[in-house]
Order: structure tokens, then sequence, then C-alpha cells
């Protein structure tokens, strides 16, 4: 009666994920843990085709790094607006009927199924993409520092762990001309023992061109010695990862305005320390210095 006439099924949508600036968060993503692209329809009678499904484009915002569950393996890296990556592939159509006719064969009964498309299990990572990286312990002043040179306007409080969760700041440094700078919670000792927060908000680090390490110079606790606590800092920094650590990183003096002589702390710091990096004295209240530390930070950031 007319002969074979059963068409191709439709092939699976695909699952792509794009980066796009105008999404912020994957928050979504905590919601929704399943996604699926549109399957093919069924190939039909009369030679039609079934229609292939349509693709499935996940949003996220620059900075996601997606890897595999399983195996961890860095699966795709979202660092800039636009990029584009195939995540899974949808399965092919199977043939329909037609595909088998022959002069010896009229009225094939022979179709083959389609192929399942590509599942996988993956990780979804926000990494903050911040030029400047605020580093010290609790109570250095680097939600006030923040709060001086941007318009971000994170707590301040007079107690350690005022910081939960980092903090983006833009510094507009001249007309057009700007960085990020990202405030973290305070690391303490034994941080990467899980001490305090631990030293897990290092990670939002990574990516940065630069750390300023601020230091409290005027401690309240009169037994606290400033010198100790950058040695703190920089073993706990070590500790977390080798990369972090070579990173370029400048010493910030805070709280000047509490000082009288501030010169002191900084022979001492280039005495026992042995540092040979820049040093900058500023307050994060009064906005001492706070200017040309950015002026210098955007300059360092150009040159590079
Ligand atoms: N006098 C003076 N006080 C400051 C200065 N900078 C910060 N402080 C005070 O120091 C305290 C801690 O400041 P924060 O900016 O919250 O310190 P933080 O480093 O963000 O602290 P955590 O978020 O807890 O890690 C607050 O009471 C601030 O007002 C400064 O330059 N001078
Ligand atoms: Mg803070």
């Amino acid at each position: 009666m007319g002969g074979p006439n059963g068409g191709d099924g439709g092939r699976g949508g695909s699952i792509f994920c794009e980066a796009d600036e105008n999404v912020n968060t994957l928050i979504d993503f905590r919601f929704v843990k399943n996604y699926r692209a549109q399957r093919g329809e069924n190939g039909k009678g009369s030679d039609c085709y079934g229609a292939g499904g349509s693709d499935l484009i996940l949003k996220v915002p620059v900075g996601t790094l997606i890897t595999e569950k399983q195996s961890g393996q860095i699966f795709a890296d979202f660092n800039e607006h636009g990029i584009k990556v195939l995540l899974a592939k949808g399965g092919k159509g199977g043939l329909g009927n037609i595909h088998f006719k022959s002069s010896t064969n009229r009225a094939p009964r022979q179709f083959t199924e389609g192929d399942p498309g590509q599942e996988f299990e993956l990780y979804l990572e926000l990494k903050v993409l911040a030029d400047v990286g605020l580093l010290g312990m609790p109570n250095a002043g680097k939600s006030s520092l923040i709060r001086q040179v941007s318009a971000a306007k994170p707590k301040v409080a007079n107690y350690p762990f005022t910081t939960l969760q980092p903090n983006l700041g833009v510094v507009k440094v001249y007309e057009q001309k700007s960085f990020v700078m990202a405030d973290i919670p305070g690391l303490i000792e034994g941080a990467s023992d899980g001490h305090g927060l631990g030293h897990q908000f290092l990670r939002h680090l990574s990516r940065t061109k630069i750390l300023l390490h601020l230091v409290d110079s005027a401690p309240y606790d009169e037994k606290i010695d400033p010198v100790e606590d950058i040695k703190k800092i920089i073993s706990e920094l070590k500790k977390y990862d080798e990369a972090l650590f070579k990173k370029p990183r400048w010493l910030i003096l805070n709280k000047i305005d509490l000082v009288d002589d501030i010169d002191h702390l900084k022979d001492r710091i280039i005495k026992e320390l042995e540092w040979d990096a820049p040093i900058f004295e500023i307050s994060a209240i009064n906005g001492e210095g706070c200017k040309s530390l950015s002026r210098k930070i955007m300059e360092y950031i150009d040159s590079i």
C-alpha cells in the first residue's frame, strides 16, 4: 500500500552553558538541579521525520568554573562574557524504515533506535573575579578599607569575624579607570586546621593580581605584637597554597591614626621579616593614605 514511509526520529537537544555578565549568582542552580534538553520527536508515517529537540542554554555568571563531580576534572572555565561550551550532546534520532527499502526488501520492518544523549554530573562554582584581594587578621580593618575606597558598604564592627562572606567593591581611581577589590573573612593562626572560619575563603583570592595584607598597627590588646601577627598570616597563606603565597603582596599598616611612631614598626618589619615588598601606611577610618594607595594599585595593575 504505497511502500515503507516511516521517517527518522528527531535528534535530541544538546545542553550548552554560556557566561553572561548580566547573571550575578548561581542561585537558580541551587533550586533546580536537573537539566534536560528537549527530546527529539518520534519519526512518523508518510515519510515524516521527527523534529529535533531544541537545545538548552544555561546562563552562568562570569567567573563560574564547572568541574566533573566524580573526577574533579575541570570541564569548562567561564572567565569571560560570552564563552559558550557544549556540556552534553543530544542523542541522534533513530532511522525510520524508509532507510531500509530496496528492490529486494520492499516492505522493510527494520528501523534503528535513537542514541541516548550524554549525561553528566557537574559541580558549579563561582570564583570571585577581583583584581585585588584583602588579607589579614580579623579586625585589621579590611572591610573598613573597602568602605573607604569603594561604594561597597560591608559591615564593620569592633569584634572578630564581622565579615562572613566575601564582598566586592569597585574602586574608581580616575574617570574610566577602576579595579575590583575583594574583602574576605579574617584569617587566624591555625586557619588551615579549621580554626576561626578556616581558610577556604582564600580560594576567592586565587585569581587576583595582587594581595594587600592588612595589619592592625595598634592592637587593642597590648600583648599582641603586629610583627608576630604578620608572621602568622604569612604562614597560613603558605600552608594554604604555594601559588597564592607567591603572588605579589604588599603590606598595609592600618590604623596609623592610633599610632605615635609608625616608623618604628616599619623598621622592625623590614628587619625581622626581611620584608622587601612595598609597605603602605593608612587609616581606613579617616582615609589617610587611602587615595594614594589606590593610585599605586591602579598603576601596578596597568603595568602588568
Ligand atoms: N582607629 C581606627 N580604627 C579602625 C581603622 N580601620 C578599622 N578600624 C576599626 O577596627 C574595627 C574592625 O574593622 P573591620 O573593618 O570590621 O575589620 P575587618 O578586618 O573587616 O574584620 P573581620 O571582618 O572581622 O575580619 C572596627 O571597629 C573599625 O572601626 C583605622 O584606620 N583606625
Ligand atoms: Mg570585615
